[in-house]
């Protein structure tokens, strides 16, 4: 893939990076994306899911949707792009890679400057907000018909990950921001862009004068936004970054 003289000028002249994922960093893991024809949405309404209502409605269905979606990661690899950006992070020094996803594949990967701003699906926390947080070791749960997991003061356990009008955790939204007021270059990766406040970093870098290249097979909101675009796969475009770099 050919890159623009332009951008790998500012790919060398960069001294603070961030990059922001989304779902379409791990498609070609085969993890399907929210928003797609086909994705993780098709059947269901985000509301009807991924709220803190739709759990106290009905904990049996949203335990069922994570807990098919915790299978589908524990039997996916880390894809190239994944790999690529946990081998940038060990040749420069000011890194710093935001994801919105919940998978842990950049971890596998072997990414550690890493801010999970939407949390984790190997995390489950108490629904009823007691400060009880448990790993799962990556391990699906509840295991095969168990009744659903409850956390030790008695309510049930949710998977650990921010629902529609929940609060980010405050120390990761607030690493994430300063990462972005403060980096010369930013980079979108596989993100629609339309949920906040995630998608406002790469507009916070570009009010700092940073560059931001958008990677990402389709247009977003984020492209009117992105110096350079490019229009491909993560798992194409960011071993192609980092081949220029
Ligand atoms: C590829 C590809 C390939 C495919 N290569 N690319 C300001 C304005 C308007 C609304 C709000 C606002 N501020 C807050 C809100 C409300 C709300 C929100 O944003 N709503 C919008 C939808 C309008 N935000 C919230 O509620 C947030 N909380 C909050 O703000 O709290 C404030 C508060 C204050 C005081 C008291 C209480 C609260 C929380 C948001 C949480 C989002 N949670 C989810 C679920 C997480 C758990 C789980 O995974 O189940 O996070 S929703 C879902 O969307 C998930 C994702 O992380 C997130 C973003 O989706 P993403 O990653 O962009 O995926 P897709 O599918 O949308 O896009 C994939 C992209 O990849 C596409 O562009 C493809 O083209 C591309 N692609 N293959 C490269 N191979």
């Amino acid at each position: 893939m050919n890159l623009d003289t332009r951008l790998i000028g500012r790919l060398h002249a960069a001294r603070r990076v961030v990059v922001v994922t989304g779902a379409g960093m791990s498609a070609e893991s085969g993890i399907p994306t929210f928003r797609a024809a086909g994705g993780l949405w098709r059947h269901y309404r985000p509301e009807d899911l991924a709220t803190p209502a739709a759990f106290a409605r009905d904990p049996a269905l949203v335990w069922a949707w994570y807990r098919g979606r915790q299978h589908t990661v524990a039997a996916a690899e880390p894809n190239a792009g994944h790999r690529a950006l946990a081998r940038l992070e060990k040749r420069l020094a000011d890194w710093h890679l935001v994801t919105q996803n919940v998978d842990g594949l950049h971890q596998r990967a072997g990414s550690r400057a890493l801010t999970e701003l939407h949390g984790s699906l190997w995390r489950l926390t108490c629904s009823a907000g007691c400060p009880r947080v448990e790993g799962t070791s990556g391990r699906p749960v509840p295991p095969g018909d168990a009744p659903l997991p409850r956390c030790a003061c008695g309510a049930w356990q949710r998977p650990g990950v921010v629902w529609f009008g929940e609060r980010l955790d405050e120390a990761a939204l607030s690493r994430a921001w300063a990462a972005a007021s403060a980096c010369d270059l930013l980079i979108a990766v596989g993100t629609s862009g339309v949920v906040y406040p995630a998608a406002a970093l790469p507009e916070l870098a570009k009010a700092g004068g940073a560059t931001i290249v958008e990677v990402n097979v389709e247009e977003t909101p984020l492209t009117p936004v992105a110096d350079f675009v490019l229009r491909a796969p993560a798992a194409t475009a960011l071993p192609a970054l980092e081949a220029a770099w």
